[in-house]
């Protein structure tokens, strides 16, 4: 291929890769595989990719003397996507490494992010035009179609080989998750990523309450939420690399909202917790999802969201609202949830200062 179709499947490449790998920390139900299966061929194709590339600089780079700036800017650049990429691949066949506290995971997510942007400035830069004779000829077309192929091809066979050699990232869910501590109440790791540390909430005094579009708003008391008794078995699955499932026991929200009269434009049901941190759910989707008072017989602990949590199967573990003080029913999508769990911990309450 042409030095400039190279280059722009590559720009092609690392766009779709960063696509799929922001569906996929979204991806929770079981028919979302495919996102995860394009992040997967998308990241072996840019391998391959730059595989090209590296074989047409291979012959300045040995020759220091033939070296200049843009040599070692591109060497640096050339270094950056193939650990991002190896991060991506080795937490697949199941290494792992903490380093300041985050996972390799965390790294993968961060260094993809900042790729993007190195590669967004890069082409505002220096990207060129393509050219007719950049996009025509046989044997162009077919070298293009070889490359996808072959990351298409590279994907099914890694999985086989993990699966053959029995490496620990054959066990992983469709998510790429790990699991730990399934069906043993409040021992799997807690995660709020964003730092939420709310003051503990008194069962006593907290209400949850119910509102927005229905026909009575209502509040219920911890006790009255315990004593519905309803359960729910399904997997909390965090977009750091870690599954649970549990056995979750409160109160279904389909019941709560019987009780409340949902008003027919009612389209979502948005989740509250007291540091602000918010996620909503589609009406039917929300009717099943319940509100956790505890794990199986454990009472929910403070970590894992004491009084009330939300447990949205087949949503990914972020979520799951912790620490909830309100159920509100909405008549449209709510775009600012997506901020929401950015700014929480930044909130008094957030800060537990409130
Ligand atoms: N209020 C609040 N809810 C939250 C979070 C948070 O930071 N604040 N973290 C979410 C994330 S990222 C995950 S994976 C789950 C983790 O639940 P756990 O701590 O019970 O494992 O809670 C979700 N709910
Ligand atoms: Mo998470």
């Amino acid at each position: 291929m042409t030095p400039r179709l190279t280059d722009w499947t590559l720009a092609l490449a690392a766009a779709l890769a960063l696509i799929t790998g922001l569906l996929s920390l979204f991806g929770g139900h079981p028919q979302d595989w495919v996102i995860f299966l394009l992040h997967g061929v998308v990241g072996l194709w840019l391998l391959l990719l730059l595989w090209g590339k590296l074989r047409r600089v291979w012959p300045r780079l040995i020759q220091p003397r033939r070296w200049n700036r843009r040599t070692i800017y591109g060497t640096l650049a050339l270094l950056f996507v193939a650990v991002t990429l190896g991060s991506g691949i080795w937490w697949v066949g199941g290494g792992n490494l903490v380093l300041a506290g985050w996972n390799l995971l965390n790294w993968h997510i961060l260094l993809g992010l900042t790729l993007t942007v190195v590669i967004v400035g890069h082409m505002l830069a220096r990207a060129k035009r393509l050219r007719k004779r950049d996009v025509s000829g046989r044997r162009q077309a077919l070298h293009f179609g070889a490359l996808l192929l072959g990351g298409a091809a590279l994907w099914p066979a890694q999985q086989i080989g993990q699966r053959t050699l029995g490496l620990p990232g054959a066990r992983r869910r469709f998510t790429g998750s790990y699991e730990v501590s399934s069906y043993a109440g409040n021992i799997f790791p807690a995660s709020s990523w964003v730092a939420d540390q709310p003051r503990p909430l008194d069962p006593e005094t907290w209400r949850l309450t119910l509102d927005g579009a229905v026909q009575t708003p209502r509040s219920f008391s911890f006790d009255e939420l315990a004593a519905m008794g309803d359960t729910l078995e399904a997997t909390l699955d965090c977009t750091s690399g870690f599954y649970s499932t549990q056995r979750w026991r409160g109160a279904l929200v389909g019941r709560l909202l019987d009780q409340a009269g949902p008003l027919p434009e009612a389209a979502y049901v948005r989740f509250i917790s007291v540091t602000s941190y918010r996620w909503s759910l589609p009406l039917a989707e929300a009717r099943a999802a319940l509100l956790a008072t505890a794990i199986d017989t454990d009472p929910l602990s403070y970590d894992h969201g004491f009084p009330l949590r939300l447990v949205a199967p087949g949503h990914r573990g972020m979520e799951w609202v912790k620490w909830l003080v309100q159920v509100e029913v909405i008549t449209a999508p709510d775009p600012g949830q997506l901020l929401s769990i950015f700014t929480s911990s930044f909130t008094l309450a957030g800060q537990g200062k409130g």
